[in-house]
C-alpha cells in the first residue's frame, strides 16, 4: 500500500466523499474523484472496495483505502506540518471522536433514506435513529472549534441533513452548530463540493 493518491471513488452526494473533498482542499492535496454509484457495484469499486461502498481511495500503486476516517487520517499523515488535527494526546482523540459523533449522524442518516426508500418512515427503528441522530447534534454542538477536522465533519454533517431532511429542524437547538455551518458553508472548499440539486 504506497503512493500517492490516484483517485477517489465517490458519488457528487456522499457525505463521506464531501468531507474528504473538502480536507483535500484545505490540505493543498489535488484529489481526482471518479463518479462511482456504489448501488450499481461497478467492478473498479468492487476491487477497491468488497463492501461495495464509497468513498474509496485508490494509490498509485493499484492498492486502496477505503471508510472515510481512515481516509482522512492518511491525507493528513500525507502532509507534515497540517493543522486540521493534532497528531497526538487529547486533542487527537478529542477531534477523531467529533469525527465520529458527525459520522454517526451520517450513518444513522443513511438508514431512514434506506428506510424511505422501502416505504418505512415510521417505527421503533426509525425512532432510534432519530434520537441518536438529536442526541449527537447536541452534543456536537458543545464540541464546535475544537478542531479544524472535527469542525469539516460537523458542517458536513449538517449540511447533509438540510440536503436530504429539510424538515428536521437541527438548527433551533443547536447554535454552535449553526454558526459554524453559516461560517463553513460559505467557504471555498465547501462551496466546490456542494452536492447537485
Ligand atoms: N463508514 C463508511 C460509510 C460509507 C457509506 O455508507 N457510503 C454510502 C454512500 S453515502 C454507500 O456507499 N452506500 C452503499 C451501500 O451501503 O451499499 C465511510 O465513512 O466511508
Amino acid at each position: 500500500m504506497e503512493g500517492d493518491p490516484v483517485k477517489l471513488l465517490a458519488s457528487a452526494t456522499s457525505p463521506y466523499a464531501r468531507k474528504l473533498r473538502v480536507i483535500a482542499h484545505e490540505l493543498g492535496i489535488t484529489l481526482p474523484v471518479e463518479d462511482t454509484t456504489p448501488m450499481t457495484d461497478p467492478a473498479a469499486l468492487l476491487a477497491a472496495n468488497p463492501l461495495g461502498k464509497v468513498p474509496a481511495l485508490v494509490l498509485e500503486d493499484g492498492s486502496a483505502i477505503i471508510d472515510s476516517p481512515v481516509i482522512a487520517a492518511f491525507l493528513l499523515a500525507s502532509v507534515p506540518g497540517q493543522q486540521l488535527m493534532a497528531t497526538s494526546g487529547p486533542a487527537h482523540w478529542h477531534a477523531r471522536t467529533t469525527e465520529a459523533l458527525a459520522d454517526g449522524v451520517l450513518d444513522a442518516a443513511i438508514i431512514l433514506r434506506f428506510n424511505m426508500a422501502q416505504g418505512i418512515t415510521s417505527g421503533p427503528w426509525v425512532d432510534r435513529q432519530y434520537r441518536a441522530i438529536e442526541r449527537a447534534l447536541s452534543v456536537m454542538n458543545t464540541r464546535v472549534g475544537g478542531s479544524g477536522l472535527g469542525d469539516i465533519c460537523c458542517a458536513v454533517a449538517v449540511d447533509y441533513l438540510s440536503f436530504r431532511f429539510p424538515d428536521l429542524d437541527w438548527r433551533s437547538h443547536n447554535p454552535a452548530l449553526v454558526a459554524l455551518a453559516d461560517r463553513l458553508l460559505a467557504t471555498p472548499a465547501f462551496i466546490a463540493t456542494q452536492p447537485p440539486a
